[in-house]
């Protein structure tokens, strides 16, 4: 089987528009922040689901689209979700993360309470498919971290994008997620993503990025 093969939509653009584009979207990009302080404030549903058709085009290894998305707005499923996630983290901030990665994460000022999660007014559970459950059998996906990754990235952008707060969250273990989300045995929760508007006074610590020349060789 075979895809038809079609003209490319490509848009050939000036090296000024090109710059200015690249500038423009840097700047924006550049002013998102994690925000860890959330507004229950109502958030246009449909931006959102906007934002997931955005992560939905991401590429992936042979084009598996090894991904999928739940869109949580129910209070009473995301009180599971923070339940659940509260309890593992309290575990994980309590016993299992070793000194050294409580040492880093100190200066984020982060512990094991998660009220945002059940204050914003949408959660995104991403999951991903190692494989395909076909009516042959199981069937292989290629680059599933990569490209589930490249999606969630995509998915932050165009969030951003819209105007909307984020925040990627990565309870360990999360597998408790595939429960609470009835979702099938064969996929594994990869993140978690609390949006909306940030909470009136939220504020977020003046975090220093690496300069382009830190980032950046040539060769
Ligand atoms: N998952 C925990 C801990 C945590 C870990 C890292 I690495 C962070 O950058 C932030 C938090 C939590 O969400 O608090």
């Amino acid at each position: 089987m075979e895809y038809p093969f079609v003209t490319l939509d490509f848009e050939d653009r000036s090296p000024e528009e090109m710059r200015k584009r690249a500038r423009e979207f840097h700047e924006d990009l550049a002013r998102r922040r994690s925000v860890r302080h959330f507004s229950p404030r109502a958030v246009p549903r449909e931006a959102v689901i906007d934002a997931i058709r955005t992560a939905g085009s991401a590429p992936s290894g042979a084009h598996k689209q090894p991904w999928s998305f739940v869109l949580i707005e129910s209070a009473e499923v995301k009180a599971k979700i923070r339940e659940a996630a509260e309890l593992e983290e309290k575990k994980s901030y309590e016993e299992r993360m070793p000194e050294e990665w409580l040492e880093d994460l100190a200066p984020l000022g982060t512990d094991w309470h998660k009220p945002y999660l059940e204050i914003c007014p949408y959660l995104i559970a991403v999951f991903a498919q190692p494989f395909a459950e076909t009516p042959a059998g199981k069937r292989k996906h290629y680059y599933v971290q990569e490209s589930v990754g490249i999606a969630v990235g995509f998915l932050l952008a165009a969030l951003h994008r819209a105007g909307l707060a984020t925040l990627t969250h990565t309870p360990s273990p999360m597998n408790f997620l595939r429960d609470v989300l009835d979702r099938p045995k064969s996929e594994r929760a990869y993140m978690l993503i609390a949006l909306g508007y940030p909470e009136a006074d939220c504020r977020v610590p003046d975090l220093k990025r690496k300069t382009l020349e830190e980032i950046l060789s040539t060769a």
